[in-house]
């Protein structure tokens, strides 16, 4: 699978200003299956304390005194690169040491001082130094330097003075992968950086360009690192070089032949039957082994946990869009009822008569019209009138029955002063008098007539002005 996918990505393309690129599979790794079962990387050497996984190379684990690196087994062929390396470092501590290096350089796989690997070298360094051994509060700090052969790398100072060009970035514990592109292309030397906060492929910044940079031809790429009295993990994940030219005859087309294909078909098809039977043989010998499967089965507490969490919030993300749904409508529906009102307040004036010749059009069915609001209006005002009236009738009504009651205590009194003829009259309560013979004298059954008169007058007068407010109603 490996090679079919590298072989697959050797096809090259072309850059912007004229620039020709080609992936280069035999100077690069990437995951998954970067390391094969042996812990072997293809096409690459390791040695020290560095080791290989599927996921990622650790150059470096976070341990004291440490050093690693890995290079590459094929000289480069090409004079014109690109490399772009993914990598994490990573720490507990607030500092970390000592750092990576990315190398080219005509040596191999030399330990020594320079971030695990040997100093006075043929070629560049690109270093990772995260350590800051000046004291001038300058790291991490990202760095190239050009030597050849006869520079001692100078680590009290870290390479200032030294190096052809450099940028202050903050590598460590970052959330994704912190990426490097460094290309050397007509002798000019450039180094952008990707910070790591996010995934996005767009988030390259220039970190520095150094022009006349001369490196000899036919190196070797490599990575090492080291940890001190401060340790690190020091990851590297993709490692990705790319053959750069500016005429499509410079790029050499190495496409394989179809024998080579057929050939490289049947490699993988036997691998993946040996993986087939290998995985076989592992469950007939551990039939109580927990399968992969199993795991789905059942959820963890957490899982249940968050997966309730989860259910709960889908929830009420449902309710809140209906709120969300119900609240537009209602909008709408005032919206709806406002344009109604201002047409209504607004075309108050009769529509202008159709000029002669030309049918009437019949208005829209559900605007209100001004012979509707006259209507209206007029009912309003007999409603109006016709309360008055029954008020003043009301009033008149009491006024009367006032004056029957005068009428009925007059004689009472007068009973009173002519009291003198004799003592009978005495018995006589003074409440509730006894109706004399003459006209004009209130029963109590007059008085209770004439109160519920009045009663079912008020009740008509209310339930007349309520018809009549709802026939004014329906206009709306
Ligand atoms: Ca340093
Ligand atoms: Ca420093």
């Amino acid at each position: 699978m490996f090679f079919i996918s590298i072989v697959i990505c050797t096809v090259f393309s072309v850059q912007a200003q004229g620039v020709y690129k080609r992936f280069e599979y035999k100077y690069g790794f990437k995951p998954p299956y970067l390391a094969q079962k042996d812990g072997t990387v293809p096409f690459w050497e390791h040695k020290g304390n560095t080791i290989a996984s599927p996921d990622n190379v650790r150059v470096t684990p976070s341990l004291k005194s440490q050093k690693g690196m890995i290079w590459n087994k094929n000289q480069v062929t090409f004079k014109w690169w690109e490399v772009e390396m993914w990598f994490r470092i990573t720490g507990r501590g607030r500092i970390g040491a000592d750092g990576l290096a990315m190398w080219y350089t005509t040596e191999r796989m030399e330990e020594g001082p320079v971030f695990g690997s040997r100093d006075k070298w043929h070629g560049l360094g690109v270093f990772f130094d995260s350590f800051d051994n000046d004291n001038k509060r300058n790291n991490p700090y990202v760095s190239a330097m050009v030597n050849d052969g006869t520079i001692t790398y100078d680590h009290e100072k870290d390479g200032q003075g030294q190096i052809v060009g450099g940028c202050l970035r903050d590598f460590r514990n970052k959330p994704h992968p912190v990426r490097v592109r460094v290309t050397y292309l007509n002798n000019v030397l450039t180094l952008e950086m990707h910070n790591g906060i996010t995934n996005s492929d767009k988030d390259f910044e220039l970190c520095f360009r150094a022009e006349n940079v001369v490196l000899p031809e036919n190196g070797y790429f490599g990575l090492s690192a080291a940890t001190g009295g401060l340790a690190d993990d020091h990851d590297v994940i993709k490692f990705l070089t790319s053959s750069l030219a500016t005429s499509p005859q410079d790029i050499k087309d190495e496409r394989i032949s179809e024998q080579e294909r057929q050939r490289l078909k049947k490699e993988f098809e036997e691998y993946q039957q040996k993986t087939e039977q290998a995985k076989a043989d592992y469950r007939r010998e551990h039939p109580d082994a927990k399968h992969d499967d199993e795991d789905e089965e059942y959820d963890s507490e957490a899982t249940r946990e968050l997966r309730q969490i989860f259910d709960g919030q889908s929830q009420i993300y449902e309710t809140v869009r209906e709120l969300h749904r119900k609240m537009d409508e209602i909008v709408g529906r005032q919206e709806r009822t406002l344009s109604l009102l201002s047409q209504q307040s607004g075309g108050g004036q009769a529509p202008p008569p159709p000029a002669p010749g030309q049918p009437h059009l019949p208005a829209p069915a559900d605007t209100i019209r001004r012979h509707e609001v006259d209507a209206v209006l007029n009912n309003q005002r007999e409603i109006v009138q016709a309360s008055r009236e029954i008020k003043s009738f009301v009033g008149e009504i009491n006024q009367r029955t006032h004056t029957i009651l005068e009428h009925q205590q007059r004689p009472v009194g007068s009973v009173q002063q002519t009291g003198g003829a004799g003592g009978r009259l005495q018995n006589v309560p003074q409440g509730v008098p006894s109706c004399p013979q003459t006209g004009g004298c209130l029963t109590l059954a007059v008085f209770l007539g004439v109160c519920a008169l009045q009663m079912v007058i008020i009740l008509g007068f209310l339930s007349y002005r309520d018809n009549k407010q709802a026939a004014a109603k329906k206009f709306y």
